[in-house]
């Protein structure tokens, strides 16, 4: 290819990206992408004037016409209705501040849905009135076209329904104004988790371990029931300007503000009550970084997972973000990876999680310690992809297993084999929301 021709296909490239991401409804981004095609200005008014892109794609809309859902359940399936509401709130940062956060029910992320594989799963999309753009939705659990379902207006309400036909986990995230502004959307916290479990439940776990008989190293299978203990971690970049807006120039140089795991940068690390047990003294850190340390936070203030030595785990990973993310826990060593209800790996040190991809680890701590889940990309682990699960009773505090109670926004929906856990009330959500699920998980 030939230096002016491919210059050509440079500037296509980047005009069919400015296309797609240009941001709707900020000025300053408008502006940015202007700067860098300025031959497209008038696609990109019409763009804003008709509030998004048509599609002018055929679609294979699989959806299940709505009036065929109630007798499709009375022939035996289940039926799952998923309610959001599209939010757009001020949610607190890591340093102090707010940014502009766009949610689905005033929380980051969304609620995660949970499904049995075969399941209909009907969601239907309220806008109030009261938001400034339209909103959208894409469940990555259906196989269906995003462009039929389109845009729903402020004031609207808007409904699909389909079979969740595969097990696993499926990000579900805003389509934007139809795909015009997906990325600030998405970016700035629309979206969530869909868990799909197997028809017939998960598979028991085996880990391979060695053991000496007769005078001989011999290797010894160890098995765990399929019945777990289970986490969710979803993670994602906020890319912001100064005063915590989308910042659309970042994001296409990847270059983020915060890297955060359910909302938060370094939201599960000890707090001043676990400084207190175990140095006496609440003002002595136990981790390097306690950003939401103060019991002023409330659902804010960060808390490490609790885990019990000897049991299965299983961790739901979702990557909701624009970055790899490269899972490990520091310590251990991940016993299975799974995706739909297929065995990818065994006894592997990281597991490479790519854009909306998800995958489930399965892993028993065998030694009481601290262990930190990260993103082994030292940018990431050092703007926020740091995790502290804490292994049995390391500091010798006297408590028992399964006495310590887990953030709420991190411990999984109950589903096909669930070993419950205490929970206490923790997310990147509003003050209403939180109340909410304090009561949720009440009882
Ligand atoms: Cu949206």
């Amino acid at each position: 290819m030939n230096r002016r021709y491919s210059m050509m296909s440079i500037a296509a490239v980047v005009a069919v990206a400015g296309l797609l991401f240009a941001s709707t409804y900020s000025q300053t981004q408008m502006t940015a992408t202007r700067m860098s095609i300025p031959s497209q200005d008038s696609n990109l008014n019409q763009i804003r004037d008709m509030g998004g892109i048509q599609l002018q794609m055929p679609n294979a809309f699989a959806q299940i016409p709505l009036d065929k859902v109630d007798s499709m359940a009375s022939a035996g399936r289940h039926v799952i209705d998923v309610k959001l509401t599209a939010q757009s709130v001020d949610l607190p940062i890591m340093g102090g501040g707010k940014y502009h956060a766009m949610t689905f029910n005033g929380q980051v992320p969304a609620p995660t849905v949970r499904v049995t594989q075969g399941d209909i799963i009907r969601m239907t999309l309220t806008v109030p009135s009261t938001e400034a753009t339209p909103h959208g939705n894409d469940m990555h659990a259906s196989q269906m076209s995003a462009g039929n379902f389109g845009a729903v207006k402020p004031g609207d309400s808007k409904t699909f329904a389909y079979i969740a036909e595969v097990p696993g986990t499926f990000k579900y995230h805003c389509s934007g104004v139809n795909v015009a502004a997906m990325d600030q959307h998405v970016l700035s916290g629309m979206y969530g988790l869909t868990i799909v479990d197997p028809l017939n439940g998960y598979k028991p776990l085996v880990v391979d371990k060695t053991d000496v008989q007769n005078g001989q190293v011999v290797i010894k299978h160890q098995r765990y029931e399929a019945e777990a203990k289970e986490f969710v971690l979803e993670y994602n970049q906020l890319y912001l300007t100064a005063d915590g807006s989308y910042d659309q120039t970042a994001m296409f140089l990847h270059n983020t503000t915060q890297t955060v795991v359910n909302g938060f940068a370094f939201g599960y690390v000890p707090n001043a009550d676990i400084n207190k047990l175990i140095k006496g003294d609440a003002s002595k850190n136990i981790f390097v970084a306690q950003p939401w340390n103060s019991a002023d936070l409330k659902q804010y203030q960060s808390h490490p997972l609790f885990v019990d030595t000897g049991v299965h785990y299983r961790i739901f990973v979702e990557n909701q973000g624009n970055m790899p993310v490269f899972f490990h826990i520091v310590g251990e060593i991940i016993d299975r990876v799974t995706q739909a209800n297929v065995a990818q790996a065994k006894g592997t040190e990281t597991w490479l999680v790519g854009g909306s991809q998800g995958a489930i680890m399965d892993l028993v701590f065998d030694n009481p310690g601290v262990y930190v889940a990260v993103n082994h990309d030292y940018a990431a682990i050092f703007s926020g992809a740091a995790t502290v699960f804490v292994a049995g009773d390391p500091f010798a505090l006297g408590y028992g297993p399964g006495d310590m109670p887990n953030p709420s926004d991190a411990v999984a929906p109950a589903g096909k084999n669930s070993i419950p856990q205490k929970e206490v009330v923790h997310c990147l959500c509003t003050d209403e929301r939180a109340a909410e699920i304090a009561k949720s998980i009440s009882g």
